[in-house]
């Protein structure tokens, strides 16, 4: 081992240093921090070392966990802690999904602005404003609040927090209630939306760590992590949004669930205002019983390669259903909208 991923303690003990990349928002910080008690709660002899990255973008972490520093000669980091939604479903070469830990609430949330405490999307006045970014959750919640209004808002969610409190733009924003639950906002949460009004995006409310693939030894020390459950339903998902060629911003969404050794997985595509959409449930059996080791930019040796083939097929024939009956024109559409805005 080199004298750059480990050190000697006083008694001459090596330990075995890994480090974790992070960006600096408080939602990555919470998330890395997270994985990393995790981590040291499973192996206590690792020295974990976080280190924060100055540039923002999953670009500059990639190029982080890539690229051997020349200045001290040593590789930046061995692993980084996304929010599954927003990893893209082809990685780039040479890096895999270690680990996707059990998933927290999945579904989207009404977070309202303090002057309309109890109220919910339904009561909420005519021409009243929401926050969202989301061509996802925006054509969902147009088709179904027809009387709501919707506007871009950005930022990191702390300065999407802000926005909505302390100016009087917004009746109302909608976040990802996994993310408000790390940030420890839950009080905020009006309203939990649930699959009728909107469903979720691929990935949402899991985590995911990425690592090198050809890292055997931080790919076995990671897999511990997956939740086998979490690992079915997000291969079934992203494998839906790969076979449609959707990125992590197109008005794609799903909802899954396992029910006795059956994964059942609702697929939906949308227009930019929701008039258009096609939606549908397939189910397949991941009874348990390995050879690939990727599905999806996955690795999962803990689970069984049978069930997450099925997964895998099961997100690939809900997409090609969809595409049968025209998913692409309507994403097609939807992109040039959103392109020309
Ligand atoms: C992606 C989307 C958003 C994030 C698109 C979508 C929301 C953007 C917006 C792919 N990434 O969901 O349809 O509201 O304008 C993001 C959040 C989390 C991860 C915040 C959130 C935390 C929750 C999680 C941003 N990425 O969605 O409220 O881990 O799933």
């Amino acid at each position: 081992m080199s004298g750059d991923t480990s050190s000697q303690d006083g008694n001459g003990k090596v330990t075995r240093v890994i480090r974790i990349g992070t960006r600096k928002s408080q939602l990555a910080r919470i998330q890395t921090d997270s994985v990393a008690e995790q981590l040291k709660g499973l192996y206590p002899d690792v020295r974990l070392e976080i280190i924060g990255m100055t540039t923002t973008g999953d670009k500059i972490l990639d190029t982080a966990l890539s690229k051997v520093n020349p200045f001290i000669k040593c590789i930046m980091v061995d692993l980084v802690v996304h929010s599954l939604k927003d990893l893209p479903t082809a990685l780039p070469p040479g890096f895999t999904i270690g680990a996707v830990l059990k998933r927290e609430n999945p579904h989207d949330a009404v977070v309202l602005h303090p002057r309309n405490l109890g109220k919910s999307l339904n009561s909420l006045p005519d021409k009243s404003v929401i926050g969202t970014s989301s061509l996802r959750r925006a054509a969902q919640l147009k088709k179904r609040f027809p009387h709501l209004e919707f506007k871009d808002i950005r930022g990191n969610l702390n300065t999407r927090l802000k926005k909505l409190d302390e100016k009087d733009d917004f009746a109302a924003i909608i976040l990802a209630a996994a993310g408000l639950s790390r940030m420890g906002w839950e009080s905020r949460v009006g309203q939990i939306l649930d699959p009728e009004d909107c469903l979720y995006a691929v990935g949402q409310g899991a985590l995911a760590i990425e690592v090198r693939a050809r890292d055997k030894d931080i790919v076995e020390m990671v897999s511990v992590l997956h939740d086998p459950e979490t690992v079915l339903r997000c291969i079934a998902e992203r494998a839906f949004l790969r076979q449609l060629e959707g990125g992590c911003s197109v008005p794609v969404a799903v909802h899954t669930e396992v029910k006795e050794c059956q994964l059942y997985l609702t697929g939906a595509v949308f227009s930019l205002d929701g008039s258009n959409s096609l939606k549908d449930t397939m189910q397949t059996s991941v009874a348990s019983d390995s050879e690939r080791s990727q599905r999806v930019g996955v690795t999962a040796n803990n689970v069984p390669g049978p069930a997450q083939d099925a997964a895998e097929k099961l997100g690939l024939d809900m997409a090609n259903l969809l595409l049968s009956k025209g998913a692409k024109e309507i994403l097609t559409v939807a992109r040039q909208l959103n392109d020309a805005r």
